[in-house]
């Protein structure tokens, strides 16, 4: 896979941020011995479930469907309990989108698209006649983790209590049997293995808020390109670069490749994409003028025109927030 192992656990989740600034290891090591030999990533509209990446700061809980119940509690008129069945006897609904891991490094792995499908949020905290006044809904999992977002967010049409994952269960690792998925929201705001809703008055600081990671938590922008990889080799005069792009809810407006290190910029084609909640998918026809090493860049400029540039991340370190590769072209 890339640099981030499948299963990324708690710790190392800040590990791999900076394992993107400090370790770059295959990169270094194709570096100092000049190699090209890298290959580009297909990135599928649907990321299929086994190749879904997986971050848990715990291990996966084993979870007896029988026992299993999600409590609705705090400032509602009355506290409920639900059965896996209960949950299966409401409107199922199906949504396409991207989940993003807030530890996502720069062109990195913690990044898919399913179809998620389950119980609309907003009919389950209708159904328990929620206090609008609350202010957040804290959502607990069976691996004691916690999170929160605000209410209002949660009455939001497109908020799902999902229980399956390209039309089927859950997979243990992705949540089974109930997650929430709430669109634009990075990754750890998508509480999985649910037992627990709670509505509160005030502001909840979840699992990775405590350790200082964003309380809000928006997708920030972001593009990467798939196809060619880092240090391929390139033997032909016309090549068609591609890779994704993605802002959470906020659409992507455009996007510009530099074949020259950021020097000059040209524009590239967005290509459709499944949702208003999915990463959109891009390409850019490059015409090779002459044989050499090329760095390639692409940045992103969302429908608020915001463009992606160079920024300090959270960590003291600055690094690039715009996705760059290496290429060799060869047409002799
Ligand atoms: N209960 C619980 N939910 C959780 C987590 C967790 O450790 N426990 N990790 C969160 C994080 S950090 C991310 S990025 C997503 C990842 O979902 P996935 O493993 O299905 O890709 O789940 C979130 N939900
Ligand atoms: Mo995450």
């Amino acid at each position: 896979m890339s640099l981030i192992s499948r299963r990324t656990f708690g710790k190392s989740l800040l590990a791999s941020l900076g394992l993107a600034v400090f370790h770059p290891s295959s990169l270094v090591h194709a570096q100092l011995f000049g190699l090209f030999r890298g290959k580009g990533r297909e990135t599928p509209a649907i990321t299929s479930n086994e190749d879904f990446y997986v971050t848990s700061y715990d291990l996966t809980p084993e979870i007896d469907l029988e026992q299993w119940s999600l409590q609705v509690g705090g400032m509602v008129k009355q506290p409920a309990s639900w059965s896996f069945a209960d949950l299966l006897k409401r409107p199922q609904t199906t949504m396409i989108a991207t989940l993003e891991c807030i530890g996502n490094t720069v062109g990195g792995y913690s990044i898919g698209t399913a179809e998620w499908e389950g119980v609309k949020l907003n009919h389950l905290l209708d159904e328990a006649g929620f206090d609008p006044t609350a202010f957040d809904l804290v959502l607990r999992g069976a691996d004691d983790y916690s999170d929160s977002f605000p209410l209002s967010r949660a009455l939001e049409e497109d908020v799902l209590l999902a229980v399956k994952m390209n039309g089927v269960p859950l997979p243990p690792d992705h949540g089974y049997p109930a997650r929430v998925i709430v669109p634009g929201i990075y990754g750890m705001k998508n509480v999985k293995w649910l037992t627990g809703l709670e509505l509160v008055p005030h502001d909840y600081k979840g699992y990775w808020q405590q350790q200082s990671w964003s309380d809000t938590a928006l997708v920030k922008l972001s593009s990467r390109i798939d196809v060619p990889g880092d240090r391929e080799l390139i033997t032909t005069p016309r090549y068609t670069i591609n890779g994704i792009a993605f802002n959470g809810r906020t659409a992507i407006q455009r996007i510009e490749v530099s074949t020259d290190a950021g020097k000059t910029w040209k524009p590239g084609t967005l290509l459709p994409k499944l949702s208003p909640y999915t990463w959109t998918p891009w390409k850019y026809e490059w015409s090779i003028p002459k044989s050499g090493e090329y760095t390639l860049m692409v940045r992103a400029t969302n429908a608020h025109n915001a463009v992606q540039t160079l920024t300090t991340r959270p960590s003291s370190t600055e690094v690039m927030e715009i996705h760059a590769i290496t290429v060799k072209v060869d047409m002799s």
